[in-house]
């Protein structure tokens, strides 16, 4: 029997007075494949705001503490719209992508479209029910959770498997939760890709505002970063990579069904920068890897490349890499691409930080990584943070020093928030940082305060941040 199934990716930057408008593509994945079986699944962004509703908000970011103001009241009339709108897709299943800074809202939501129409079964999926284990203990209003890849495990439940013969599912049980571990990995060619199309809530003319141009290449990382969540949500040892055919295969597939479709505007994905203007992005006309590393396979991503450049696809697009996954060929080859903008998580200028947080990468990579971007006239953004724990004021000063020399095209300059299941928060806890016992939206922390260091000066932490003056002679947020 075919189901409706509504994925909802929650309200988070709406509350903080931005939104965004992209695919997300964790639920849009799931949608495709239960939709492939026969189901009818939709897509809610929460967060999504049209142009007049989005011109009436404040300037981004500016209220954290509004923000987190939002989930000390249930009241609010966004909760009351979301958990509306849930009802009345007369959906009988409902599944929540989460990221740990969106748990509460889900709580929220859940708990009321619990209580208006109980028959609806409602699951919580994505990096926050992978990460966490016993999430369904702080839930009351969610049936089921689902570890590591949702596809599978998602059909399964609306299909009417026992939720405890589901691998990937937790549930409850008279003896408390029953946990059946991390859902197998998903032969990954053989997905379909992403849903496109079926965005509900929306209007004819506010489907078009939808960046659908996302894809991810590869689920995981090999690397180890002691402040990243991807080891632990994806697993090291079980990154997988879509064959070059298959990523040019869907980068076609934008191009003649969704490219530069129609608007003139957008600011679809959400960035922690002062000023809206800076953020003006034409949708649907640059491809986002949001692979963690689209380069990490030097041979692949050269082919995949060189694919780009042979069957003429002119499109522009732009990445996630590392310095160290770099060499001359490649940046020359994602000139020739359209590559628009490589994103490089530098993090600090010291080595020492650096062999700390385990980037497995030295300042020197760095450097040669970044000439060579620069000798091939591919632009790049460099992503910095300071307030590690064990960062000295010295560290920040490298930081500072480096940052000026690489002469990056767009600065993001941010304050370290130790986020949950990560390696770092569970070393900070066991030293006796009690960051569990913060609410979940503290991890996503824009206040410009340090966290967890004690050691970095107020004014070198003002010097660092005011780097971001360095954007204005760049070439812009990408
Ligand atoms: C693209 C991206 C973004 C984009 C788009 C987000 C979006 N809504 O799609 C933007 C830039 C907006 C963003 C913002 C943020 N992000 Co982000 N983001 C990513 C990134 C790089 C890729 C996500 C992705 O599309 N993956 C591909 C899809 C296929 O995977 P997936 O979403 O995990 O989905 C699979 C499973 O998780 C599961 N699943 C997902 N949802 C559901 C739902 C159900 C019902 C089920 C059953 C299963 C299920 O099944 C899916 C398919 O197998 C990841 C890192 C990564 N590589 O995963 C970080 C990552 C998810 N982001 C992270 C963070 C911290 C944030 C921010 C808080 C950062 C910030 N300070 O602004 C915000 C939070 C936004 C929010 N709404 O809450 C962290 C999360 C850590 C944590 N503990 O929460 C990650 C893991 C980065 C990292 N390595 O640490 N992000
Ligand atoms: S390389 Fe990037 S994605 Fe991989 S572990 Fe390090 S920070 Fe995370």
């Amino acid at each position: 029997m075919s189901e409706k199934i509504l994925l909802v990716n929650p309200p988070f930057y709406r509350l903080l007075g931005s939104h965004y408008n992209a695919n997300s593509l964790g639920i849009a994945g799931i949608a495709a494949y239960l939709n492939q079986h026969g189901h009818d699944a939709y897509l809610y962004n929460a967060d999504f705001l049209n142009e007049i509703d989005y011109a009436n908000l404040r300037d981004l970011f500016d209220g954290f503490k509004d923000y987190t103001e939002f989930f000390k009241n249930e009241n609010d009339p966004i909760w009351d719209e979301v958990v509306e709108k849930i009802i009345l897709s007369d959906a009988n299943w409902v599944g929540y992508t989460s990221y740990t800074a969106n748990v509460t809202a889900i709580d929220i939501i859940s708990r009321k479209v619990k209580t208006q129409k109980p028959i609806i079964k409602q699951v919580i999926g994505g990096v926050h029910a992978t990460l966490d284990h016993n999430v369904l203990e702080k839930l009351s209003g969610i049936d089921f959770s689902v570890q590591r890849e949702g596809e599978q495990a998602m059909l399964e439940l609306v299909e009417g498997k026992s939720p405890n013969d589901i691998v990937g599912v937790v549930s409850r049980d008279d003896t408390g939760l029953c946990n059946n571990g991390d859902a197998a990995v998903m032969p990954i060619d053989d997905l379909p890709f992403p849903e496109r199309e079926k965005f509900y809530g929306l209007t004819d003319e506010e489907k078009l505002m939808v960046d659908v141009s996302y894809i991810c290449s590869i689920r995981g990382c090999p690397y180890r970063c002691n402040y990243c969540a991807s080891p632990f949500h994806w697993k090291r040892d079980k990154t997988q990579y879509r064959s070059p055919e298959s990523v040019i295969k869907e980068m076609k597939l934008l191009k003649e069904n969704y490219w530069s479709r129609y608007k003139e505007y957008d600011y679809s994905a959400s960035a922690n920068i002062g000023k809206k203007s800076a953020l003006k992005i034409v949708d649907n006309t640059i491809v986002y890897f949001v692979d963690d590393v689209f380069t990490v396979k030097k041979p692949r991503v050269k082919q995949i490349l060189k694919m780009m450049i042979d069957q003429n696809l002119g499109m522009n697009w732009k990445c996630e890499a590392r310095t160290d996954h770099l060499d001359e060929e490649i940046c020359e080859l994602m000139a020739q691409a359209g590559c628009v903008r490589v994103k490089l998580g530098f993090e600090s200028g010291s080595d020492k930080v650096l062999k700390d947080i385990q980037k497995d990468e030295t300042k020197e990579d760095m450097k040669i990584g970044a000439k060579m971007l620069k000798d091939a006239g591919v632009p790049f953004t460099a992503y910095f943070m300071a307030g590690f724990p064990t960062e000295t004021d010295e560290d920040l000063r490298e930081t500072i020093n480096f940052a000026k020399e690489i002469d990056a095209d767009y600065y993001s300059l941010s304050v370290l928030a130790p986020y949950y299941g990560t390696k770092m928060y569970y070393d900070l806890i066991e030293q006796g940082v009690e960051l569990d016992k913060k609410p979940w939206e503290y991890f996503f922390h824009q206040t410009g305060d340090l966290m967890v260091n004690d050691k970095i000066k107020k004014e070198t932490l003002n010097e660092y941040l005011a780097l971001n003056a360095l954007n204005e002679k760049g070439k812009g947020y990408v």
